[in-house]
């Protein structure tokens, strides 16, 4: 059995992991249509991802005797302007949800709720690398953005993202 501040944090990044994948699918949505066809399908692929988080938390919820409670997902309110703004904003977004995963990592310590301190894990690791990735694509904007040709190949680069299902 979970008990209810835990279940509720829970359910909270549910909600949280959901809006990420809306997050991304909208970036997706703004580089298709602005012709950067690899950056498009590399944040889709995030986006999918983005679900898989939501849908391992879901089913955690459930395997230890909770209850799983839908909230309404945000519409994402951005303006998007250039990649480099666009993937600027992705890291940011990682990194305050890296502080959410951390808040269930030290509630669910706090809780001595263990087996869900040991499930999160997995997210504390997984966050490393959605920093990571999306500082690595902020770093390559801003040294190469202006340049059109090296531009091309950062976008045919990100193109060759090819989604895969989480290694648990
Ligand atoms: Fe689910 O890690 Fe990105 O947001």
């Amino acid at each position: 059995m979970i008990n209810e501040q835990i279940e509720n944090i829970l359910n909270e990044q549910i909600n949280k992991e959901f809006y990420s994948a809306y997050l991304y699918l909208a970036m997706s949505a703004f580089f298709n249509e602005s012709g950067f066809f690899g950056l498009a399908n590399w944040t889709k692929v995030q986006a999918r991802e983005e679900i898989d988080h939501g849908m391992i938390i879901f089913d955690h919820i459930l395997e230890r005797n909770g209850d799983v409670m839908l909230k309404e997902i945000n519409a994402p309110d951005v303006e998007f302007t250039t990649p480099l703004e666009v993937f600027t904003l992705a890291y940011e977004h990682e990194k305050t949800v890296t502080a959410s995963i951390d808040e269930i990592a030290k509630d669910s310590q706090d809780e001595c709720d263990f087996a869900t301190r040991n499930f999160i894990n997995w997210y504390i690791k997984e966050q490393i690398e959605e920093e990571a990735q999306t500082l690595d694509i902020v770093n390559r904007l801003k040294l190469f953005g202006d340049d059109k040709a090296a531009l091309y190949h950062i976008d045919a680069e990100l193109g060759l993202r090819v989604y895969e299902p989480p290694a648990l």
